[in-house]
């Protein structure tokens, strides 16, 4: 494993460094202590050609101006809280409202856009970025001292396992995810139209037109919304479905997982050859296809548009404080909120 560090820029006075670890097949993985924000996923293809697989930066101002979340940690809560305010404990918490009236993964200054304390650790066969941040009590509108700890680990089995850990001295709200936007391609050669998905589940989330849960959890069988054998992410563009058109043209939705642990996502690109599995111990994964991806600004000279990548936020699911038949995503007092999502890359 080999590791290096080194700055990246400079926001507001305030030092920025971007930490790489690349383990013995070549893989490399580089990320910021600012939001946790991945920037490079370097990966072979069928041919061993070593290319870039995420949508990323090389400029703090294009990640805090224009980024959808590129790369980032989002927290505390990802996803979306119905106006803004929830109540807990007979008490009512009004959250930033960052989404129209309603508030998105973590408000204005979620975990995605503050410095994260950065630990390297090497071990034999790994190497692991160790990133620590204390959220004060009413922070961003939530209740509680949160100390939260994210790591990031490379392997030589070509795996990136980022795993969380949270401790607030008060009940709180507790929802974390990763929001990479994948590109199989490299380079972003092509857009994700014929990335194929499967996806062990059968249910997803309806939304409203604000993209709040209603509530209803719909089947996917008969629908485009059944990647359980496999699906082109093109078919859901191309689809008639209601909620295909109502988020412009795509996918933005929750599916619950019927499976933990057991490969219950894979992405593949048939022309590169690349395979990403994915595993979690969440309930629940967010399938976002940036339908809202601006065509105003360009990515390390690439010009920016819909369905330039593909997001899988395995988390717990949005807007469940409103939602009693929801997975919770209460963190009580003293309590430990502990989740494990492991990225595999491989070829086929
Ligand atoms: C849009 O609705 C989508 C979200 O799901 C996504 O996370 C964000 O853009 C980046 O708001």
């Amino acid at each position: 494993m080999r590791i290096s560090q080194e700055y990246f820029d400079e926001l507001k006075g305030q030092k920025i460094t971007a930490y790489t670890l690349i383990n013995n097949n070549g893989m490399e993985v580089t990320s910021l202590d600012f939001g946790c924000i991945i920037t490079k996923l370097v990966v072979p293809d069928r041919d061993g050609v070593l290319e870039n697989v995420v949508l990323g930066f090389d400029t703090i101002d294009e990640y805090v101006t224009r980024s959808p979340y590129f790369g980032a940690i989002v927290g505390r809560f990802a996803g979306r809280i119905k106006n803004a305010e929830f109540t807990l404990n007979n008490e009512i918490y009004q959250l930033v409202q960052n989404d129209n009236s309603n508030h998105l993964h973590g408000g204005l200054k979620g975990f995605d856009k503050v410095m994260w304390e950065t630990n390297v650790v090497e071990n034999e066969d790994s190497a692991s970025l160790v990133f620590s941040y204390l959220s004060m009590d009413g922070e961003e509108g939530y209740p509680g001292n949160l100390l939260m700890k994210v790591t990031y680990t490379l392997n030589n089995d070509n795996e990136l396992i980022i795993s969380y850990n949270g401790k607030s001295d008060q009940d709180t709200l507790l929802n974390m995810t990763n929001h990479t936007y994948f590109n199989l391609s490299g380079h972003v050669k092509r857009n994700i139209f014929n990335h194929q998905l499967i996806l062990k589940s059968n249910t997803f989330l309806e939304l409203d037109e604000k993209y709040i849960p209603t509530g209803k959890i719909l089947e996917v069988n008969g629908t485009p919304f059944d990647f359980q054998i496999g699906r082109k992410i093109v078919d859901g563009v191309n689809s008639n479905h209601p909620q295909n058109i109502l988020v412009g043209n795509g996918y933005d939705h929750p599916f619950l997982l019927n499976e933990n642990n057991n490969n219950e996502i894979l992405v593949m690109d048939s022309e590169s050859g690349r395979k990403l599995t994915i595993e979690t111990d969440q309930p629940a994964v967010v399938l976002y296809t940036s339908n809202q991806l601006p065509d105003s600004f360009s990515i390390r000279g690439i010009q920016s548009e819909k369905y330039l990548g593909l997001c899988l936020e395995t988390q717990g699911l949005p807007d469940s404080i409103h939602h009693p038949h929801f997975p919770s995503s209460i963190l009580k007092k003293e309590e430990v909120y502990c989740s494990v999502t492991k990225y595999k890359f491989s070829v086929y």
